[in-house]
């Protein structure tokens, strides 16, 4: 474990990229949940993706010059929309008016400047017919009568299966893949574990697929061990180096620069230099890695303000790194 993790350890300084239809709206990557949307509703933005701006070398040469060493894309997030070309739905970035597999080009773009490159995969899914609708489900419920009535029908064991192929394709069809970024469980009424995702299951394959990838702790494997090689403390500063029985552990703190992972044109409260700063030499002076992400548009651009925080980043990196 320790091996595999040396250059990750080493590196310190990635870059998250969070991008899918929810960045047409342009405000939150939960915005099928939060305006609890129909699939019928949401269908809009597949029929009008078409990111004429979609540059993924100049997003390389950003990510580089900003002093970061790796980057992690959603390749699906919670919406189920895939930016790459999936052989089991028609939901994904090929589909779209722009035609093309989204990740395919990222992924030459960012080995090209020398950038170490992972993959998120959201197990949570709310476009597949067979996901339950449970507790954080654009369309959940109030009571256990209703979700009755709501999941008849939907079986989960045929999602499970659904998202082990796509895990497969991601880590089947695009070279090395070196980070492995599962999104989430949330155990309790209603929610979702292990069992559900078949985790036990998917991370031999995952293991078998790629022995050198690295797997976060999202997929309720809960033996450190055995399981995924790093935690991931979201949108906070840890106060002391985390543990795991008394053992200090790998960690990297996911952060946004306003308060949305997808692209939210409105959203006012973004960190200043000074906040972001803090961030990457507190992390990192506690044996920490930041991950720090960005939203691109509906167009494919980052943000002028996105732009201007990397480049801050980048000439203090310059001199520091
Ligand atoms: C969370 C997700 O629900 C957010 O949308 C985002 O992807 C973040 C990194 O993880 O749990």
């Amino acid at each position: 474990k320790k091996q595999r993790l040396a250059w990750w350890t080493h590196d310190r300084f990635g870059m998250f990229i969070h991008w899918g239809l929810y960045a047409l709206p342009g405000r939150h990557e939960w915005v099928k949940k939060n305006e609890r949307l129909t699939n019928e509703a949401y269908q809009k933005y597949f029929d009008l993706f078409d990111p004429d701006l979609y540059n993924p070398k100049e997003w390389a040469k950003k990510a580089k010059k900003a002093g970061m060493k790796y980057a992690v894309i959603t390749t699906k997030h919670h919406d189920g929309f895939c930016l790459f070309d999936s052989e089991y739905t028609d939901y994904d970035a090929p589909n779209t008016p722009y035609g093309k597999d989204l990740i395919k080009e990222w992924v030459e773009a960012f080995r090209a400047e020398g950038l170490r490159i992972g993959f998120y995969y959201s197990l949570i899914d709310w476009h597949h017919p067979h996901f339950t609708i449970d507790g954080v489900h654009p369309q959940s419920a109030s009571s256990d009568k209703e979700y009755k009535k709501l999941n008849k029908g939907r079986d989960m064991a045929i999602y499970r299966e659904y998202l082990k192929n796509q895990v497969r394709e991601i880590l089947s069809n695009y070279g090395q893949v070196d980070i492995l970024w599962l999104d989430f469980s949330y155990p309790g009424e209603h929610g979702k574990s292990r069992d559900d995702w078949g985790s036990v299951e998917l991370m031999k394959m995952v293991r078998k697929l790629q022995p050198g990838i690295i797997v976060n702790d999202r997929a309720d494997l809960k033996d450190f061990e055995g399981g995924w090689d790093f935690t991931t403390p979201e949108q906070f500063k840890v106060a002391e180096w985390p543990t795991y029985k008394g053992e200090k552990i790998p960690w990297e703190t996911c952060q946004t620069f306003s308060g949305s992972w997808g692209y939210y044109r409105d959203e006012l409260t973004w960190k200043d230099n000074r906040q972001l700063l803090g961030l990457l030499i507190e992390s990192v002076s506690k044996g920490g890695n930041l991950l720090l992400n960005v939203g691109p548009t509906g167009r494919g651009a980052f943000d002028y303000r996105a732009d201007k925080a990397l480049k801050k980043m980048g000439n203090w990196m310059k001199y520091h790194s």
